[in-house]
């Protein structure tokens, strides 16, 4: 309906201009050419100083009403540090060319409407006024080396780089194709070293798994920043161009692909104070949701945000990250609760060079679990309870020779033996149903022999163990699936007596 109206509306104007050109067609035959063009020229000189009049009513109108959307005005004021010298950089700058814009326009028309075509005016010839000319290029000169030379400064201020020996928090930006992988340090404050030729599907940034920097390195999927502490963000590009821009904290550089480029800010606000300054505003008191009048309003829905600020293909709107800032204790009880990439999507896989070997970290952290284990066992009176699995003892393929991280395990079960000397227990070993019934019963019986050997071999009395193979009688769990017989598949302890 609306549309209708417009169409019909523009077909009126049109009709309109049409009939006024008719008339003043019919008008110039009766009056002659002559006389109907100064009639024209001063319409529309007229017309020029009504358009100036207008034209800067609308601009400083549309400043007013517009205010309060503006980065820099109103509750858009700078959330960082610096925010605010390149704010007052660019109202300075805006000051000077404001002057001069509404100098220039006035000037303009005024002049169109002054030196109009009138009856026996001619044009004045001026060859050159040396006067004007020095008025004209020494003003913009001034005006202009005072901008330069005032924005260097700012700049030279925002650029700096951290100092050797200060406090701040590093993180990492990799832009690509849609999206930003955010990376933190974890727990060791550095950053691990990363080489475009490592990117495989398990490993987006390329990490070196070698370099130990990297192993609690965390991916987050949101920036989160305490407030009033340095950040300084390495960013970096995995394909084409793209530009890291975080326009409440006057953040924005560009992402390049194998050129690091940085970026160094101060948040000053946290997100819920700046919630707090747009709630004053009568703009921000709209349903953020126009289809859900009840909805949470626009300033509680605020939240900062990361942009990609270069056109970098068709899903460049998808790169938009959600930025949190926070205060130290929110920021810290975050933090706590990202887990390394490294320790939850690569370790042990196929691309893990460390598979091989155990972490002192982990060493222990299975250690803790498997005493814990064994003294719920204890002081449990089920026999069910009383029965642990081996976690990590392993046999190769289808013999009975440990695997060398099988000993660590192992060595746990010494020392609990050793704390409580009167403690005797049984191995058992089991298989799943694949092959041979008997083949079976005989391997199980071999590799819980093996672990008896072991432990034997560490000093513990014979008379305290005994090994039993049940070969693939005792199933926990299906032979169907392939993680079924691969739980069968197992070695088990159980405490046959102890005293505490
Ligand atoms: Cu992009």
């Amino acid at each position: 309906m609306t549309f209708l109206l417009a169409v019909l509306c523009l077909l009126l104007i049109a009709v309109i201009v049409i009939q006024i050109s008719r008339v003043t067609e019919l008008a110039s035959k009766i009056r002659g050419d002559e006389e109907m063009q100064l009639i024209i020229n001063k319409r529309q000189a007229n017309l020029s100083l009504v358009f100036v009049v207008l034209f800067l009513i609308g601009c400083i109108a549309s400043a007013l009403v517009y205010k309060n959307w503006m980065l820099g005005y109103g509750p858009h004021k700078a959330a960082s540090e610096h925010g605010g010298s390149l704010d007052s950089m660019f109202d300075i700058t805006l000051f000077f060319t404001g002057i001069v814009f509404v100098v220039t326009q006035i000037a303009l028309f005024y002049f169109a409407w002054k030196y109009k075509g009138e009856k026996g005016r001619t044009a004045l010839f001026m060859s050159h006024n040396n006067q004007l000319e020095i008025i004209w290029t020494a003003i913009p000169a001034i005006v202009m080396a005072f901008l330069v030379i005032k924005g260097l400064d700012t700049w030279n201020q925002v650029m700096a780089d951290v100092d050797e020996g200060e406090d701040f928090i590093e993180i990492e930006a990799t832009g690509y194709q849609f999206a930003w992988a955010i990376r933190y340090p974890g727990p060791d404050n550095q950053i691990g070293t990363k080489n475009y030729k490592m990117i495989t599907g398990l490993n987006p940034l390329g990490q070196d798994w070698t370099d130990t920097k990297n192993l609690d390195d965390i991916h987050a999927d949101k920036i989160v920043l305490p407030v009033n502490k340095k950040v300084r963000v390495r960013i970096t590009s995995r394909d084409v161009l793209h530009n890291f821009y975080l326009p409440h904290f006057r953040v924005k550089m560009d992402a390049v692909p194998g050129i690091p480029t940085y970026f160094i800010f101060t948040p000053t606000k946290t997100t819920a104070e700046y919630r707090e300054g747009l709630q004053k505003y009568e703009q921000y008191q709209q349903p953020a949701d126009p289809s859900d009048p009840t909805g949470p309003k626009m300033w509680e829905a605020f939240n900062y945000e990361l942009a990609c600020a270069e056109l970098c293909g068709n899903g460049h709107f998808s790169m938009r990250r959600i930025v949190e800032i926070v205060s130290e204790d929110e920021y810290n009880a975050w933090l706590s609760q990202q887990k390394s990439y490294y320790l939850t999507s690569v370790r042990g896989t196929d691309e893990d060079p460390n598979k091989d070997k155990l972490f002192d970290f982990e060493i222990k952290q299975r250690k803790q679990e498997f005493t814990d284990a064994v003294e719920k066992a204890i002081s449990s009176d089920s026999i069910a309870d009383k029965t642990l699995k081996f976690n990590y003892v392993n046999f190769e393929t289808g013999a009975a020779n440990l695997t060398p991280l099988s000993q660590y395990e192992l060595d746990n079960l010494v020392e609990v033996m050793n704390k409580y000397p009167n403690m005797t227990i049984e191995i058992a070993g089991h298989t799943d149903n694949t092959g041979d019934a008997a083949q079976n019963q005989i391997l199980s019986q071999n590799r819980s022999q093996a672990v008896y050997d072991y432990i034997v071999g560490k000093g513990i009395a014979a008379t305290r163990l005994r090994s039993v193979g049940y070969g693939q009688d005792r199933p926990i769990d299906t032979n169907d699936t392939e993680a079924g017989r691969a739980n069968n598949r197992r070695t088990e302890f159980r405490i046959l007596n102890q005293s505490l």
